[in-house]
């Protein structure tokens, strides 16, 4: 046995997962705090959602120079990305890039899911259990997890009748799904389904898109990088994290200072277009109040409903895909490339699931209330169990027996996002109640983690042996997470993810810190620099 089992000495920390906050995690406390850690990893390499969100056209929305580690100079030297938003591949070597600049391989265990993890008290550990039957325990449980891992399968009655083949956008087969010559079906239009449809739509003889909900997507005008683009990036590093750190969603643009309001319907409608034009996520940092005031999103909305109209020819399609029921950027809004011009295509058509939903699958194919549908292939880009989903399924249990599905029966209740009431020296990266997914995420990982990082050499320091967050300070938080979020236009999409809506059975709580990254990272320094306030320090 290579690694640490009951019979020997327990590590300091445990941490779970090797995606880009596992693998930062285990550098800070290995390298700078010299602990004694492992990464336990259910898949069979490094990367996290992006080792399995390998569907056709897979990329990221952040733009790729935000979207990497700026914690070392040196490390942002040593690599290039190729285009303004890197596709899954690129991404998937930068993250085995980290590993190997870091020389992270070695405290890395794969093909290990976690699947129980106990906190014995008498002995403050952490016992955790895993799928090669062993057990490993640590001082500190560290969940680096990934708020968009628990892919959401629709439990529709015959999909186990189905003579094709289905995949989920999120757990994508490691050799792929061959579409070419076939008859293929995709459930879903948010993110993932946007970026899929129109790479499946070239390969497949017939696509045919199932729209519940129809959604705002901004052309993402990807591009390779120049090379004057890539050094720049380089010499202007501490500028690049210095402006995500400072930014509500830490992307690398600000938000506009300016009202909708504050301009005419003439230069409105002329910035819209400047940020149609450019492209990507900017397009709703183009007013201050777009997210807070309804008739000033209407502006934008009716922008976007106005382009699609005129890039659709038939109008039938037209008018499916721009009956948009929320408001823009109320739920995640998607970047695409050339989404709705695929519609324009012959061997794609769209079927409005929202007046006749999908009935059952059988072995030919998807039966709505109004038709039957023959494929050959199911491609569910359903979403996830977002930011719970992949904790609980880890069957956490805090002290005196407490589950966290318990903890959590009415929603996750935490403290900062970063600890739970109950479960002493677990922390959590960018876990529920944290900025997380309304982030560009490697900045808020980069802040977690150093957080976590001075906490632990704080508590060492300080002979303090448990941290815990207090529950009067936990609840305090969760009322500020609704409060921040009430403040915005967010939780008024009934049916978003961020509320746990796409989930049958899951509490409709508002998941995220809607306060803007910069606010919340004030919060965390405050609370740090107060000696953990709200937290309860044993020693
Ligand atoms: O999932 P989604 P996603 N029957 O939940 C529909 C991130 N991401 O994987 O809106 C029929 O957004 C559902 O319909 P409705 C990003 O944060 C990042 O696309 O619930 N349809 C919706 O259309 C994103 O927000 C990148 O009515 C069903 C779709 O499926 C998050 O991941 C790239 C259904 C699900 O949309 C999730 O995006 C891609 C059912 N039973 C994604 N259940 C980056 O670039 C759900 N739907 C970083």
């Amino acid at each position: 046995m290579l690694y640490p089992t009951s019979s020997d000495q327990p590590l300091d920390a445990i941490i779970v997962g090797a995606g880009l906050s596992g693998m930062y995690q285990l550098h800070t406390l290995r390298d700078q705090l010299n602990l004694r850690v492992k990464v336990l990893e259910a898949a069979e390499g490094v990367g996290g959602t992006w080792y399995h969100n390998r569907y056709p056209g897979a990329r990221c929305d952040s733009e790729s120079h935000s979207y990497m580690f700026y914690f070392s100079k040196a490390l942002v030297a040593s690599w290039d990305w190729s285009e303004r938003y890197p596709q899954q591949p690129e991404i998937l070597r930068y993250m085995n890039h980290v590993a190997d600049f870091l020389k992270l391989w070695p405290d890395m265990v794969f093909n290990t899911r976690v699947q129980s993890a106990q906190f014995d008290e008498p002995n403050n550990l952490w016992r955790v259990t895993t799928s090669q039957g062993e057990e490993w325990r640590a001082k500190y449980l560290i969940t680096a997890v990934g708020c968009l891992s628990s892919a959401n399968v629709p439990d529709i009655p015959g999909l186990d009748s189905f003579a094709g083949e289905w995949a989920h956008t999120g757990a994508w087969p490691l050799d792929g799904l061959d579409m070419t010559g076939k008859r293929v079906g995709v459930v879903g239009t948010g993110s993932s389904g946007i970026q899929a449809i129109p790479v499946i739509a070239e390969q497949a003889a017939h696509l045919t898109v199932f729209q519940r909900t129809a959604n705002y997507s901004i052309p993402a005008r990807n591009a390779p990088l120049s090379e004057d683009f890539k050094q720049h990036v380089k010499q202007t590093a501490d500028d690049i994290r210095q402006l995500m750190q400072e930014t509500p969603n830490a992307h690398c643009f600000r938000i506009q200072p300016r009202s909708a309001w504050d301009v005419s319907d003439v230069e409105r409608q002329a910035i819209y277009q400047a940020a149609w034009d450019k492209g990507g996520l900017q397009f709703r940092a183009t007013f201050n109040d777009l997210l807070r005031d309804k008739e000033a999103n209407d502006t934008a909305a009716e922008f976007i409903k106005h382009k699609i109209k005129q890039v659709v020819r038939d109008p039938h399609t037209a008018e499916l895909l721009s009956d948009i029921d929320h408001p823009f950027a109320a739920k995640r809004p998607p970047i695409d490339s050339h989404y709705f011009e695929t519609y324009n295509r012959d061997n794609v058509s769209l079927v409005d699931i929202r007046r006749h939903p999908i009935l059952h699958i059988d072995a030919q194919g998807i039966q709505t209330s109004q038709a039957h549908f023959p494929l050959d292939v199911i491609v569910f880009a359903t979403g996830f169990d977002a930011m719970t989903g992949s904790l609980l399924r880890m069957n956490i249990t805090g002290r005196e027996g407490l589950t966290l599905k318990d903890a959590w029966h009415a929603g996750p209740r935490s403290y900062l996002g970063l600890q739970v009431p109950g479960f002493p020296n677990m922390f959590t990266i960018t876990g529920p109640g944290s900025p997380s997914v309304l982030c560009n995420l490697p900045p808020q990982i980069e802040q977690h983690v150093n957080w976590i990082t001075d906490c632990i050499a704080y508590l060492h320091k300080q002979g303090i042996q448990q941290m815990e967050a207090d529950t009067a300070a936990s609840d305090d938080w969760v009322q500020q997470v609704n409060d921040a979020a009430n403040e915005t236009l967010l939780p008024q999409v009934r049916h978003s993810w961020y509320l746990g809506a796409n989930v049958p059975g899951k509490p409709r709580v508002f998941m995220p810190y809607a306060g803007g990254f910069a606010r919340y990272r004030g919060i965390c320094d405050e609370v740090a620099a107060q000696g953990y306030k709200g937290f309860l320090l044993r020693a």
